[in-house]
């Protein structure tokens, strides 16, 4: 008999139901398929991995692109799924109207701030019923320099005021759903020390702030990941800050590694990739009364963000199905345990 007997049966968000939300992102291809059958099975929580995005819902001034969350939409409700919104201000994927006025100058911080408050309410009111929380600022850190902020356009024309504006503004129109500051590299101490700085300093001064988003684009050859994450999240707790594991998927290579040789995972690459899983979500299961949502950053390695980054045009195999749809070592033993 396999070591899987029985487990095959099991399915992540009712083995999880008592600790936290078990989420994906997800595109509409993913509403078909196989991967919707992994959706239905697995996953109450879903993050929409593009479409969403300012430059996607909100190519044009006075055009919005609802269709495809709409979709996406219509599947979680029928489904009794939440969404984790994502996300409203980014420095990346926002087109360059927002930030530009009629004859094409740079914008006055009066009519971006304006522009945000419209795209935030729009959106906000439309997904109100399915929408638990908002990443309202996504990688606002810097994380190169000694410097605690990074350098971006919502900055420099709103201010350096622009992350406790824009949380304002959510918590105007969110209706309840929770407020999300969300980033990468946040449980890394040369991280988390500015993280910690700049969140407390926006608390302070009254920031409607609910939770911290832990983006967990990990790898399994990290061996501090479990010190720092646990470490991480005390730290964020002691600021009264719920924490959700936003973005998770665990590389097989080494961030600096730009090797393109591997056709597939290697035996051994796959087992402590398992054993990576294993132990985060024990951590995970630990901190139950701190993280209330774990979300990784895809459904199978048919497709994956990471088949592009760091390395272009190179596969990587994070996540918990393989390219077929078949689950993967990893997910047995996040079922057991
Ligand atoms: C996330 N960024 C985004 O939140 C998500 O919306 C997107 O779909 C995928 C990943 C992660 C990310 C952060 C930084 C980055 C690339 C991806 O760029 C560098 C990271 C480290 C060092 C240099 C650049």
């Amino acid at each position: 008999m396999s070591e899987n007997f029985g487990v095959k049966s099991l399915s992540l968000k009712e083995v999880y139901r008592d600790y936290f939300k078990i989420g994906a992102a997800v595109t509409v291809m993913d509403l078909e398929g196989v991967h919707r059958d992994i959706l239905l099975k697995h996953f109450n929580s879903l993050t929409l991995e593009n479409a969403m995005k300012f430059e996607n819902i909100h190519p044009e001034e006075g055009r919005y692109n609802f269709e495809p969350v709409d979709k996406i939409k219509n599947f979680a409700i029928e489904n009794n799924m939440g969404i984790r919104g994502h996300t409203f201000v980014w420095h990346n994927q926002t087109p360059e109207w927002v930030f530009l006025d009629r004859e094409g100058n740079e914008a006055p911080r009066e009519l971006v701030v304006e522009r945000l408050k419209e795209h935030i309410k729009t959106v906000c009111d439309r997904y109100a019923d399915v929408v638990y929380c908002w990443d309202v600022v996504n990688e606002a850190i810097e994380d190169k320099t000694e410097k605690l902020l990074r350098e971006s356009k919502w900055r420099r024309i709103i201010g350096d005021d622009y992350i406790k504006i824009a949380f304002e503004i959510a918590k105007e129109y969110a209706r309840g759903a929770k407020l999300f500051y969300n980033d990468y590299n946040n449980e890394k101490p040369y991280k988390l020390e500015k993280t910690y700085k700049i969140l407390k300093e926006l608390l302070e001064v009254g920031t409607p702030i609910d939770g911290i988003g832990i983006q967990a684009h990990w790898n399994i050859w990290d061996e501090d990941l479990i010190s720092n994450l646990k470490k991480a999240i005390e730290t964020y707790a002691s600021l009264g800050l719920e924490v959700h594991i936003t973005e998770l998927d665990i590389s097989v290579f080494k961030f600096e590694d730009r090797r393109m040789d591997l056709k597939e995972p290697t035996d051994e690459m796959l087992e402590l990739q398992a054993k990576t899983y294993e132990d985060v979500f024990k951590v995970f299961r630990e901190y139950k009364d701190i993280i209330t949502s774990v979300t990784l950053w895809g459904i199978s390695d048919r497709h994956t963000w990471k088949d592009n980054f760091p390395v272009v045009g190179r596969k990587d195999w994070p996540l918990l199905f393989d390219i077929n749809g078949k689950p993967k070592k990893a997910l047995y033993r996040i079922l057991q345990f």
